[in-house]
């Protein structure tokens, strides 16, 4: 069976609705964004993913923004699939500052059915600590999407980057079609889709309207949504485009809590290049998610005793994870015995 991931006929919201809110004043958007944030959420809470990259550097596409494509010269170390041990080691470390997920990148086009058992066993392991699982490995098939998800893997990233109408002008090596037929994959494997972009790749605000557009109008939106701001790598193609105007970042977050109030918006990337007043600017117009600890992939990320800081000067706590980790599991069975 396949689930229709983006139908044009069946178009929730329209491209001229979503034009609209990105074109109010930056007061009322902020408002009816703040509203629709406390129907749907608790509204100082926020959730707490670690990022970690288990296998960095040497990947064969072409995306302009990223510092781990073969193509630039970023002067980055590359690094071979990491050991299940070392993973563990980290997301136990992660754990113990406060995360409650843990996902795990690699720089590849797609996983090969070698990696599959590594992959495993690492979902497995951080399963066990009681922590929620993501990963983003590239394309999936839907044998892989579905063998990962018989594993435990709660969440699998793969965001559709820009408006489709754009992403030619950004990646050459893969369609945005392939794109949704993973996203499509593994929604189909059961496993909760997280899916979003970049804000300040040179696209115009239209193009944010189209990239919103595609995400908000699929069957199931996300369940998160990451927005990144791009983080500027020497020896990118794109080390040296225009900065957006931050407010524009925050419109888009708006609009997206808006057209998807059910998902989580994450503060993504570009949040070591952020004042402390922008990012609660973007908690006040829903963004509800971080990447917490001091490395996103392979770049830098505040640190978290700064990010511990600004949570409490602004009130907030951390979300506890939703009730489907191996723990949360156990104590579920143990309740009901
Ligand atoms: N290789 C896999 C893929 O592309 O699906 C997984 C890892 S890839 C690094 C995950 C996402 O990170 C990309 O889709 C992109 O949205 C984001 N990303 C990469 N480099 C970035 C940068 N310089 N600034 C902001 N976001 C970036
Ligand atoms: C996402 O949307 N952003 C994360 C995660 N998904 C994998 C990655 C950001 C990477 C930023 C550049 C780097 O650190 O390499
Ligand atoms: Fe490779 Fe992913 Fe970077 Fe694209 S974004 S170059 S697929 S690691």
């Amino acid at each position: 069976m396949t689930v229709k991931i983006h139908d044009p006929n069946q178009v929730k919201w329209s491209k001229k609705a979503i034009s609209d809110l990105f074109a109010l004043p930056f007061n009322d958007l902020l408002f009816k964004a703040h509203q629709t944030h406390r129907e749907y959420f608790a509204p100082n809470e926020v959730q707490v993913s670690t990022l970690l990259s288990i296998k960095t550097g040497a990947c064969p596409e072409d995306c302009k923004y990223c510092p781990q494509s073969a193509r630039y010269n970023t002067e980055l170390e590359k690094e071979a699939l990491m050991e299940v041990q070392q993973v563990l080691e980290q997301a136990h470390r992660a754990k113990q500052t406060g995360a409650t997920r843990f996902c795990m990148g690699a720089a590849w086009r797609n996983p090969k059915d070698r990696d599959m058992p590594k992959l495993r066993a690492m979902i497995e392991g951080v399963r066990e600590m009681g922590m929620e699982t993501c990963m983003t490995l590239g394309m999936l098939s839907a044998e892989q999407a579905t063998e990962l998800a018989s594993a435990g893997l709660d969440y699998y990233n793969h965001n559709i980057d820009t408006a489709p109408e754009f992403y030619g002008d950004i990646i050459t090596t893969r369609t945005f079609q392939d794109r949704l037929d993973t996203l499509d994959n593994v929604r189909s494997s059961g496993m909760k889709v997280c899916s979003g972009g970049i804000v300040g790749l040179g696209e115009e605000q239209s193009d944010r309207v189209l990239f919103i557009s595609a995400l908000a109008n699929m069957e199931t939106p996300p369940e998160s949504v990451p927005i990144n701001m791009l983080v500027k790598v020497a020896g990118t193609p794109m080390e040296n485009v225009e900065d957006i105007d931050p407010f524009d970042f925050i419109r888009t977050i708006a609009v997206a809590r808006i057209t998807m109030p059910n998902s989580h918006v994450r503060l993504s990337a570009g949040r070591e290049s952020m004042s402390d007043e922008l990012q609660a600017l973007a908690f006040f117009a829903g963004a509800n998610s971080i990447f917490y600890g001091e490395k996103l992939l392979t770049t830098a990320n505040p640190v978290a005793e700064s990010d511990q800081k600004l949570f409490q000067r602004l009130g907030i706590k951390p979300e506890a994870p939703a009730c489907n980790s191996k723990q949360s599991e156990e104590a579920r069975d143990e309740a009901h015995a």
